[in-house]
């Protein structure tokens, strides 16, 4: 098998457990080991697909002329609130990236901060699970350096991503989009927080001013209008305690290709 096919194969596997393992999931569920369970299930593909593939392999990489004329924008495409409005009218001046949880160093990173850091541009393909794909290039400041900068305390184990914009209608309780990715991922020389599509700034539409772009996850993962890191053992303690706002939803937390 090449290692294109290969993965498609392994991706194909790990999707046929999850979907065998959701089909009973009304049913089981209900009983009290249910839950159990079905969280064993998904460490087990996770372990499965950690021992099988290679994770410090990299996602491909295309070139210019496969760059698609308008990368397409899902989910949030503007976050549409007042304090958001006016980050847009000030040109991201006073926009930050506040660095927390289990690190010695905390962080406020402006724009600025993150264009004069480390950096990589990348040109990838962006898989979405609703079935479609776009070839954009990427540039951005290297996660890893951000995260070596915080001085990440022994017992980390994930990053989380915290986003501007508010998924709930309703305004007394927001819920705000957020990610996570655990620390290989998030050290992973292609997991980068861009604030650059195809060499300009990032429009609103696909997550002004940074958002995440993690190569070898699949689209949800890529927290758009980033405004907050933190760095956990466990994500128990936030929203559904799932890791992420679909992933809260019922979608699989693991979601590497
Ligand atoms: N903050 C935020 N990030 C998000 C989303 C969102 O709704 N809000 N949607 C996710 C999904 S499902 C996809 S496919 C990609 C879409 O990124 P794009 O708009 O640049 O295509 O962003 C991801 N990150
Ligand atoms: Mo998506």
């Amino acid at each position: 098998m090449t290692e294109s096919s290969r993965r498609k194969f392994l991706a194909r596997a790990a999707a046929t457990m999850s979907a065998a393992v959701l089909a009973g999931c009304d049913k089981i569920s209900q009983s009290t080991w249910g839950p159990n369970v079905l969280r064993g299930a998904e460490q087990l593909t996770h372990m499965v697909q950690r021992a099988i593939t290679n994770r410090h392999a990299l996602a491909p990489e295309f070139t210019k002329a496969d760059i698609a004329p308008i990368f397409r924008a899902n989910g949030t495409l503007n976050p549409d609130s007042d304090d958001y409005d006016a980050h847009v009218a000030t040109g991201f001046r006073n926009w930050r990236v506040a660095v927390r949880g289990l690190v010695h160093n905390p962080l406020d990173l402006s724009v600025a901060d993150l264009r004069a850091m480390p950096s990589r541009t990348q040109i990838t393909r962006h898989d979405c699970v609703e079935g479609w794909s776009c070839i954009g290039e990427w540039t951005g400041a290297l996660l890893s350096e951000i995260i070596i900068k915080a001085e990440p305390k022994r017992h980390t184990k994930f990053v989380v991503f915290h986003c501007a914009d508010n998924m709930s209608n309703d305004d007394n309780h927001p819920q705000f989009y957020y990610e996570s990715l655990d620390l290989i991922e998030a050290m992973h020389p292609q997991t980068i927080l861009a604030y650059d599509l195809n060499g300009k700034p990032l429009p609103v539409a696909n997550g002004a001013p940074v958002r995440l772009r993690a190569e070898r996850q699949l689209g949800y993962k890529m927290a758009k209008y980033v405004n907050g890191i933190e760095l956990v053992t466990d994500f128990n303690h936030i929203n559904g305690g799932k890791g992420g706002y679909w992933e809260d939803q019922g979608y699989n937390w693991w979601a590497g290709i």
